[in-house]
């Protein structure tokens, strides 16, 4: 069931049985002066995480960079970030997975569950900025697809695991690629898309961000991806970049 054969996507697909990393596939060709296409593999033998971090890529999943070019600031590079989580989220709810996104790159399955929910995909995207302009813009997705748990890290999940029986990869695919099309030129319908499959919104969480860690509840989310924390002493802080862990009550 490899992802390749009849694959209908709305950009160009550079597939892959097995590769590296597609975000540093994506990267070549970024440097070839491409644009508008995805990188996509079966297996990925060196995947890589935020902050030094891997990603575990056993054959079975969906493994994707995205290589756009967008007319946008750098500082609007997470906005990208938040319509790849929607594209994952509304893909794995159409397929009958109650996923929702955590901010800012994870996507879960039972987060309303009492253990809190296990992590299906992960999404990094990279950015070089030139003159004030994105010059090219990365956003690699993970997702753990056709896989066994026991080949994933303790707290993952996979769509095979949740439903019982294998996806059909492609259609996912398609359905991501799809959907990250009809997102990607509306930040506005980005950011509504996003509160409507989010778990965090609602949630008391605790945010390590390099400034240090920030608890209270997480009210909404800003343009171009900050989480909206209120603090216990009625503080709002808006937080741009770190790890977001819901607390249970
Ligand atoms: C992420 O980092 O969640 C971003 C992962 C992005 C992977 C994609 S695959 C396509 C593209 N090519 C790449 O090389 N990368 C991108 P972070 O939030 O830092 O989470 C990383 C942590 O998630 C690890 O330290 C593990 O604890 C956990 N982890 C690793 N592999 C996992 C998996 N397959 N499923 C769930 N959790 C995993």
């Amino acid at each position: 069931d490899a992802i390749e054969f009849g694959l209908d996507a709305p950009v160009e697909v550079e597939y892959h049985d097995s590769i590296g990393s597609t975000n540093e596939r994506a990267r070549e060709l970024a440097d070839e002066g491409r644009t508008d296409l995805a990188v996509v593999a079966d297996e990925q033998t060196a995947g890589r995480g935020r902050l030094d971090r891997g990603w575990s890529g056993p054959s079975g999943g969906i493994y994707c960079s995205l290589l756009i070019r967008p007319d946008a600031p750098p500082a609007h590079a997470p906005v990208y970030t938040l319509a790849a989580a929607v594209a994952v989220t509304t893909a794995a709810r159409e397929g009958g997975v109650d996923a929702s996104i955590k901010w800012p790159n994870d996507v879960l399955v039972g987060e309303s569950g009492e253990r809190g929910g296990k992590k299906l995909c992960g999404i990094l995207t990279e950015m070089e900025g030139e003159a004030d302009r994105v010059k090219w813009l990365i956003v690699g997705i993970g997702i753990n697809a056709n896989v066994d748990t026991d080949m994933l890290p303790e707290g993952a999940t996979s769509l095979q695991a949740e439903r019982g029986e294998p996806f059909d990869r492609r259609r996912f695919t398609q359905r991501l690629l799809e959907t990250f099309d009809g997102l990607r030129s509306d930040p506005d319908s980005i950011l509504d898309a996003w509160r409507e499959h989010a778990a965090t919104i609602g949630q008391r969480v605790r945010v390590d961000t390099p400034g240090g860690e920030i608890v209270g509840e997480a009210v909404d989310v800003e343009f171009p991806g900050a989480l909206i924390v209120e603090t216990d002493d009625g503080e709002r802080r808006r937080v741009t970049a770190g790890d977001c862990e819901h607390l249970r009550p």
